[in-house]
């Protein structure tokens, strides 16, 4: 698959590294120096292995509040800028807000990753003029109260369906389906059974014909299943990253990129050997 100029072979798991540029994830040395240690950080993910990194300037976890759009170029469009110029990693943009895309993709971003699957004003048009591929996720609710009792009557086949429709959306503003990849979204708008079912059933959203992207990473599926604190989760996110890994999830989106790099790489070797 062509990422903007880097193009990966989406026929073994590949690892996305997280990149957050929000102001909780770095000490405050100023805007010099948080984007040096951003990129440092992204090059020691790319060290690791991961073959992509995914830049997030709008927090999405539970109960997040919305960050305005000058705030969140600031944080995203100077780290686009100095990775693109410093690895050849394919670099994420992890935005719903169309100008953030736009900008992030000129700066050198090779991949939109969007939560809210490009259903916020102007996203689908922003998408479809940047000719990069687009990840498409699942989320129910918005996240400042998605965990608030989310409901569904069949949790695997209403996120097959969003996907498909909001897929035909993309189709229908330009975008090739040869661009489009899938997430069901593990974590927003999802009870603990609602995630393991879309862990268990992950291969029918891949039985839909797109490349699926995962993001399980630390999350609270692990931490309320095992009751480990967020420091604590790392044997619960390379035990679900194996699981997809082995079910053919085409890239997973974690913290920890040298241990999932050993498992998946395990995995690799069991589905290449005779
Ligand atoms: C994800 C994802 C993402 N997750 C994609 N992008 C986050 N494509 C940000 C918790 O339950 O899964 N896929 N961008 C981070 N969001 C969360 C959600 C973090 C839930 C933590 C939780 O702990």
């Amino acid at each position: 698959m062509q990422f903007g100029i880097h193009e990966i072979a989406l026929t073994k798991p590949r690892v996305m590294g997280i990149l957050n540029v929000t102001p909780d994830s770095f000490s405050d040395g100023g805007a010099h120096s948080s984007v040096q240690q951003a990129v440092d950080h992204a090059l020691r993910m790319v060290e690791a292995g991961a073959d992509f990194i995914d830049i997030g300037g709008e927090s999405t976890r539970p109960g997040a509040p919305d960050v305005d759009l000058q705030e969140e170029l600031d944080r995203t469009i100077p780290v686009v800028e100095a990775l693109s110029a410093a690895s050849n990693c394919v670099i994420s943009i992890d935005t719903s807000k169309a100008e953030v895309m736009t900008q992030a993709v000129k700066a050198g971003a090779g991949l939109i990753n969007d939560v809210r699957a490009l259903q916020e004003p102007g996203a689908l048009q922003a998408a479809s003029r940047a000719q990069v591929p687009v990840c498409l996720m699942h989320m129910q609710g918005k996240p400042r109260t998605m965990q608030n009792s989310p409901q569904y009557a069949d949790v695997v086949s209403e996120v097959a369906q969003f996907l498909i429709a909001r897929a035909n959306e993309c189709e229908a503003a330009g975008i090739a389906k040869e661009k489009i990849l899938f997430d069901p979204g593990y974590g927003f708008g999802k009870s603990l059974d609602h995630n393991y079912a879309l862990v268990k059933y992950l291969p029918n959203i891949m039985a839909l014909g797109f490349p699926v992207l995962v993001g399980m990473s630390r999350k609270s599926m692990i931490g309320n299943l095992l009751d480990r604190k967020v420091d604590e989760r790392l044997a619960g996110s390379i035990s679900l990253a194996t699981i997809v890994a082995q079910m053919g999830a085409h890239i997973i989106r974690v913290h920890d990129v040298k241990e999932t790099k050993d498992a998946v790489n395990i995995v690799h070797k069991l589905t290449t050997i005779k």
